[in-house]
């Protein structure tokens, strides 16, 4: 689609929205930059916008209400993920006929170059973060970005013909693609989350599988074979499927056996390395490491420049990530744990008594999966948060009775020292996102950090 000269709506100040507008400008198009939030201050997005647009940009920044004159004036919406689709704004825009994209289908259209799109409702970050180092190991050009907290926009018009884009890609960004088309694409797993905006699993399932929607079978799609939504879908993918196991063989793909990763091509098997190799915990990460490398090889990298990368990669920031030993306690900072199923992988990692910190921003997730794998091991769970009476109920019917709550996260982590003796493990694992408390998981992580780094030993 030509862009210039258009008049283009964009909803949301975020990081999305500020990548859509900035790309917008580069485009040639007069973007209009509206929040409904009317605590966003327009002068400050004003000012950010002007010292990253040409100054020959047209571009208005509307908060609060958007005028009727807007509305009938715009080409184009593009949308930032954390808009539900449903809203009466979107509805309204949508009944007017006017085109609605999502920021990363904007970006597509823009860029160039081939497209690796990953999704799942854990180990996003991780496995993109690893396909990306495995590229940039091999190709020249590669951008890394989407829901990993670089909007694809920021990079889309710079890309060649010889990019490679590796892109984290979440159930919120599938709803507004429409030609949106990776030559790779892969679906980690699919686990209740989101279920506030997506209403029903069946909703937030189909969100995840538009991520194959425009591929054909000369692409390829990578798919967990042991996850009930990824193999059913593998029966309806349009791609060529590649499977990954960390539970069985498989005749064609790749899993775990024993301690080897093993890949097969029918009757021939390669065994690839040992789990040991890896500076990563926990099977969600062989999983992640599994994906990861089939991926990069149906990408054309050869095998050993993907094992290399794999055996040098480091577990990504807030993710069952090694905070520091204070006073014979070992600190986890597993911030990134959004919802109960990450928050599983999170406290099967640890491997000795636990006080465990939870709860967050109710998604209005269900916790009992998550109480059952503390098997024992959390001897204090410190809840804080929206969430923490649901989940105080919820573990007392499993029988945990140490439970403690605070207001703070710096009242849980007084708490938690409070409560643990050398050779245990404090873990933050929340379980539920940020939202309310923080602005993100990744401020919640490093607040915690810094509380652990300031620990004084005794
Ligand atoms: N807003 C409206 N109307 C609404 C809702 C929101 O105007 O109805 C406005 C808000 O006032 C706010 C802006 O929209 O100013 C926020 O937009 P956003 O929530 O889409 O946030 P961004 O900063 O643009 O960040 C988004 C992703 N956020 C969400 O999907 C919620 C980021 O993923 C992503 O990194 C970024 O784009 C760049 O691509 C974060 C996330 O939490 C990490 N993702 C979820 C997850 O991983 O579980 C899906």
């Amino acid at each position: 689609m030509d862009l210039r000269d258009k008049r283009v709506l964009v909803i949301g100040t975020g990081l999305s929205g500020m990548g859509a507008a900035q790309a917008f400008c580069a485009a040639g198009a007069y973007p209009v930059v509206y929040d409904e939030n009317e605590k966003r201050v327009k002068e400050e997005i004003i000012a950010k916008l002007k010292e990253k647009v040409p100054e020959s940009c047209d571009f208005e920044v509307i908060i609060g209400a958007l005028p009727e004159e807007i509305r009938r004036m715009t080409d184009l919406v593009v949308v930032s993920p954390g808009v539900p689709v449903d809203t009466p704004l979107m509805k309204d825009l949508k009944k007017r006929g006017i085109k609605i994209w999502g920021e990363v289908e904007l970006a597509y259209e823009l860029g160039k170059g081939r497209v690796v799109a990953i999704t799942g409702t854990n180990g996003k970050t991780t496995t993109t973060t690893l396909v990306g180092e495995i590229m940039a190991a091999y190709y020249e050009s590669v951008y890394v970005v989407g829901n990993i907290g670089n909007p694809y926009t920021l990079t889309a018009l710079e890309a060649r013909d010889d990019t490679v884009t590796v892109a984290e890609i979440s159930s919120f960004q599938l709803e507004t693609i429409e030609a949106f088309h990776p030559a790779v694409s892969a679906i980690l797993n699919i686990t209740p989350d989101h279920l506030n905006r997506h209403h029903t699993m069946e909703n937030y399932a189909a969100a995840k599988k538009r991520i194959a929607a425009n591929q054909t079978k000369d692409d390829v799609c990578v798919l967990n074979y042991e996850n009930e939504y990824t193999r059913a879908f593998g029966e309806e993918c349009p791609a060529g499927v590649i499977w990954f196991s960390s539970a069985g063989k498989l005749e064609n793909g790749i899993y775990l056996d024993g301690d080897t990763i093993c890949r097969s091509y029918g009757t021939e098997v390669k065994k690839l390395m040992k789990i040991g190799e890896m500076n990563l915990v926990g099977i969600c990460n062989v999983e992640n490491v599994m994906a990861a490398v089939v991926i990069a090889e149906s990408m054309g990298v050869p095998m050993d420049v993907i094992l290399n990368t794999v055996r040098n990669f480091k577990a990504v920031e807030h993710r069952i990530e090694f905070v520091a030993t204070k006073r014979g306690v070992d600190y986890y900072n597993d911030s990134k744990a959004t919802n109960p199923d990450a928050a599983i992988q999170g406290i099967k990692a640890m491997s000795r008594p636990t006080v465990l910190i939870g709860g967050g921003y109710d998604k209005q997730s269900e916790y009992d999966e998550w109480i059952e794998a503390f098997d024992g091991k959390v001897k204090c769970l410190c809840l804080i948060g929206q969430t923490k009476e649901k989940i105080a109920a919820c573990a007392r019917r499993h029988g945990i009775d140490n439970i403690v709550s605070a207001d703070s996260l710096k009242e849980a982590f007084d708490l938690c020292v409070e409560n643990a003796s050398p050779g245990d493990a404090v873990l933050l694992s929340p379980a539920c996102a940020s939202w309310g408390m923080f602005e993100n998981y990744e401020v919640r992580g490093r607040q915690f950090k810094e509380f652990v780094n300031d620990l004084k030993e005794l």
